[in-house]
């Protein structure tokens, strides 16, 4: 009945129900929601876990240990655990022009204590993920920002954390959340694919792996199902942002299920290994905001939202995916064919270049695709 427990491993940031309607039009919509309050909330609802940033649950240094104090009796009391953490690098005006890339290095110092003191916190409360994302970095002028640089300064700053974590023995690994832009005019590290590219270039690249958000690489006309399953084949898919989002535009951070519904339903299928034994094993966790219009009451309303379109969502993929007639169409699509090698064993190029084709067979082939896709667009709709 599309009731979440905690095997189903679900996560929210406390930045997300907590966030207060602020935009760039506007002030804050809703009262402070104090994220202890909000940790036995979740819990509540069906959560497993939550993640946060150390200022949105430390953001004044004064009260630092008894916040710690309630949010640790809150887990211990709920049996929520912390699975990620990762830390602001982006709200404070320091950061106006980049943090581990800023140009001015003393920023870039300072960035670099913010983020080694969290991963202490993390370590501490047996986060087992660091996600980094660069929101303030990146440029709006062409020849403010020397790229390259910059690459060589996350690639400096990922492998102190990565000798760090190391050197203290902690249980953690480092995931890159990519975007294309906003806050900054274009951020750096824009899509799945420059983030793994980044990491190749690493000292201790089994450290550090990808956390991608469904809308951020929606907001590029990126396909997100395609991007995660690229990123399991790398075997960087360490962490998740499922939310919504409803074609190119601004960062919507729909609920989850909300904006592009096929996509999600491929985001799910993707997760689940899309009919393969590469699945995702990780948190299922939201990074969404309630819309500012919402009260208290919404707010709650679309976190429940997110777990329960997942869950559905799940339902309808295992249906689509053990589905005998799916099966045949997959077959008639010739979808288990891209499994075989182009090149049989021992054979060789000469084999390639020498074989007749049939190009006029080949031409007016039968790819039988709508067919497939059909049964899942009847699946989605649950009329199968
Ligand atoms: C911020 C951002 C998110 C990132 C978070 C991690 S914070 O809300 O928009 O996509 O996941 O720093
Ligand atoms: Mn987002
Ligand atoms: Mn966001
Ligand atoms: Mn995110």
């Amino acid at each position: 009945d599309y009731t979440p427990t905690r095997d189903d491993k679900f996560s929210f940031g406390l930045w997300t129900v907590g966030w207060q309607g602020t935009d760039v039009f506007g002030p804050a919509s809703r009262d402070l929601l104090d994220p202890v309050e909000a940790t036995y909330r979740l819990a509540e609802l069906g959560a497993a876990a939550v993640t946060f940033h150390d200022d949105d649950l430390l953001p004044d240094e004064a009260q630092r240990e008894a916040t710690l104090d309630r949010f640790r009796t809150a887990l211990d009391e709920t049996g929520l655990i912390v699975e990620m953490v990762t830390t602001n690098t982006f709200s404070d005006p320091v950061f106006k022009e980049g943090a581990i890339t800023a140009n001015n290095r003393e920023v870039r110092r300072y960035a670099l204590a913010k983020v080694l003191r969290n991963i202490d916190l993390a370590a501490s409360l047996g986060a087992k993920t660091f996600v980094m994302w660069g929101g303030r970095e990146g440029a709006e002028h062409g020849a403010s920002k020397n790229v390259g640089a910059a690459m060589d300064r996350f690639r400096d700053a990922l492998d102190t954390v990565c000798g760090y974590v190391l050197e203290q023995g902690y249980d953690m690994r480092f995931a890159l959340e990519p975007k294309p832009n906003e806050p900054r005019g274009d951020i750096l590290l824009p899509s799945i694919g420059h983030a793994l590219a980044l990491i190749s270039e690493l000292e201790h690249p089994e450290l550090v792996g990808l956390n991608p958000e469904v809308g951020h690489e929606e907001m590029a006309g990126l396909n997100f199902a395609h991007g995660i399953a690229q990123a399991l084949w790398h075997g960087k898919l360490f962490h998740i942002d499922l939310n919504g989002q409803h074609g190119p535009r601004f960062d919507q951070d729909l609920r989850f299920g909300a904006g592009n519904l096929r996509g999600a339903f491929w985001t799910v299928d993707a997760m689940l290994g899309a009919g393969t034994e590469r699945r995702y094993d990780g948190y299922v966790h939201f990074d969404y905001k309630p819309p500012r219009a919402e009260a208290m009451d919404g707010v709650w309303e679309s976190a429940r939202g997110c777990m329960r379109n997942y869950l559905i969502l799940r339902e309808r993929v295992q249906a689509f995916r053990a589905d005998p007639d799916v099966a045949a169409a997959v077959e008639a699509a010739g979808v288990m064919e891209l499994e075989q090698p182009t090149l049989a064993p021992g054979e060789s190029l000469h084999d390639v270049r020498n074989a007749s084709y049939d190009l006029a067979g080949l031409r007016s082939r039968s790819v039988a695709m709508e067919a497939l896709d059909q049964l899942a667009m009847e699946h989605l709709l649950g009329v199968r």
